[in-house]
């Protein structure tokens, strides 16, 4: 997945104390995504949020380099933490990575990286963080308030099992063969049949979904991150054409219209 973007050369521009800042590379495009909601305004400028003071007097480009980066690719799986991160309404920087270029082998990325995939979190502590499971659950685990992982065990084990089955069985076993067809069989001529395989796992696991999601208007009753992971299964069965039952196509529109999932859908050009 991944709409295809044209790389800058590798840029960057210096500093007032001497040091450089990378503003693009030769295979990811950076965009700043200071959340409107805390910063009044959306696009490139990054401003500390309020609960960060910016009292050090350093250049606050200086500050960018410490505050977290999240690489994505635009309508990939990592959708599903984008809007993790706008929920969250806390400053980060976006660093779009183009697949279909084969940015993820380069080494600037696998630097970062070693399994050439996104989404991957490179929190404010320097740590890298990969797999949606891992990431969506140290975000709401650090971000208390933020209530995307409710305090019940019951109800805590209903997220895990959910983001389980959409991402180890719906996205990689589902998903992955109709975008990938090649990676299951040696032989082109048995895709189709791949293809075809792959469909059936999507379909059976939005039947399956749209019975647990009866009567809830989210994954497992409140909002949670377990919302985001079906929300990027459902929304790539949208741009295919895979119809989806009525509590996930519900679940899906509900998801549309938070404005958090739409500040996503802007800033990856899909809206
Ligand atoms: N299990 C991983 C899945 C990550 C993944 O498969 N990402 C895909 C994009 S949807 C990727 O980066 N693929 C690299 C490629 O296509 O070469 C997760 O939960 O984050």
């Amino acid at each position: 997945m991944g709409t295809p973007r044209k790389a800058g050369a590798d840029a960057g521009r210096d500093t007032p104390n001497g040091r450089r800042v990378h503003t693009g590379t030769v295979d990811a495009r950076r965009a700043r995504h200071p959340s409107p909601a805390r910063t009044g305004q959306a696009g490139d400028t990054f401003h500390p949020a309020p609960d960060q003071p910016h009292t050090s007097g350093e250049d606050p480009r200086e500050i960018l380099l410490r505050s977290r980066k999240f690489y994505y690719a635009p309508g990939a799986c990592s959708i599903g933490i984008h809007v993790v991160l706008e929920e969250l309404g806390k400053p980060y920087e976006g660093v779009a990575v183009n697949l279909r270029e084969g940015a993820q082998f380069q080494p600037t990325f696998t630097a970062v990286n070693p399994k050439s995939k996104v989404p991957v979190l490179v929190r404010d502590d320097g740590q890298v963080q990969t797999e949606y499971p891992a990431i969506a659950y140290w975000l709401a685990r650090t971000n208390p308030y933020s209530n995307l992982l409710p305090d019940n065990l019951d109800l805590q084990a209903r997220v895990l099992e959910l983001i389980d089955y959409c991402v180890a069985t719906i996205h990689m076993q589902g998903f992955s063969r109709l975008f990938r067809a090649s990676n299951f069989t040696p032989n082109p001529a048995d895709e189709d049949a791949v293809k075809a395989r792959g469909k059936e796992i999507v379909q059976k696991g939005f039947a399956t979904l749209d019975k647990a999601l009866q009567g809830k208007e989210y994954a497992v009753g409140p909002y949670s991150i377990a919302d985001s992971a079906l929300f990027y299964v459902e929304f790539w069965a949208s741009r295919l054409g895979i119809t989806l039952p009525p509590a996930c196509a519900a679940h899906l529109e509900r998801m549309k219209a938070r404005p958090a999932v739409q500040r996503v859908l802007q800033q990856e050009g899909l809206a």
